[in-house]
């Protein structure tokens, strides 16, 4: 029997990962769906009523509620026997993946993306001062540490089609937000890491994502580059 699913969503978020996992493997699911604060882009506390983190994705699964995207997805892995490689050399990429994509790449995005706030995020003329300490913050810190995540991740697609290797895995879902946010979001990354763009082309065209879009909505806020 398929277990009964609700997927708490937050909008233009990393939960959207789960969405897709979810229609990859064919099974039905409930949906609540959560919406940013429209000024601090912060989602509200009620999501602390059915997990304790306060943060999305939470997943109940048969009544029991599962966070952090990258335990959600391998349980998904585990219970649905899917989008996990058995083979050893492929499940060792796997894991370095699906803990890479929250573990070393989402920091530094998010200072980015915090450091750039400063600019458009703050009112004129204090911006001025806030927009060049960022600026120098993301100059000195932020692009030279994603310039070296970011190579790493390109060299390894420059030599395999998917994440874990030869086959599509939950390691591609992982590391779908921080990678297409880094293309889209982090200077000159579509000319610096082509094998990364190209993923993320070969990614976007695939059904089970489009409907999660469908169902959810685009996974990342629309860029402020002003
Ligand atoms: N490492 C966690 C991160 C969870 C997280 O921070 N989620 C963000 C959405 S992308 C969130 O819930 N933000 C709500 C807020 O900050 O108010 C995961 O991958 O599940």
């Amino acid at each position: 029997m398929s277990p009964v699913i609700t997927v708490h969503h937050l909008e233009m978020s990393r939960s959207t990962r789960i969405l897709w996992a979810l229609e990859e493997l064919g099974t039905p699911y409930e949906l609540e769906v959560y919406k940013r604060h429209r000024k601090t882009f912060r989602a509200g506390p009620e999501i602390k009523a059915i997990h304790p983190v306060g943060r999305f994705p939470v997943v109940v699964i048969d009544g029991q509620a599962f966070a952090e995207s990258g335990a959600i997805l391998e349980h998904l892995a585990e219970r649905f026997g899917a989008l996990a490689p058995t083979d050893p050399t492929a499940r060792v990429h796997y894991r370095y993946w699906m803990h890479f994509a929250e573990g070393s790449l989402m920091a530094p995005l998010l200072v980015g993306l915090i450091m750039d706030r400063l600019r458009t995020g703050v009112p004129f003329p204090a911006n001025a001062i806030t927009g060049a300490i960022g600026k120098a913050v993301n100059k000195q810190y932020t692009w030279p540490q994603l310039a070296d995540l970011l190579s790493a991740v390109n060299h390894h697609l420059a030599a395999h089609a998917f994440f874990s290797g030869d086959t599509f895995s939950m390691a591609d879902i992982q590391m779908s937000y921080p990678g297409m946010a880094a293309i889209d979001r982090v200077p000159n990354a579509r000319e610096a890491y082509p094998a990364l763009r190209t993923w993320c082309e070969t990614m976007k065209a695939r059904p089970a994502y489009i409907k999660a879009l469908e169902v959810g909505g685009p996974i990342l806020p629309p860029s402020r580059k002003t």
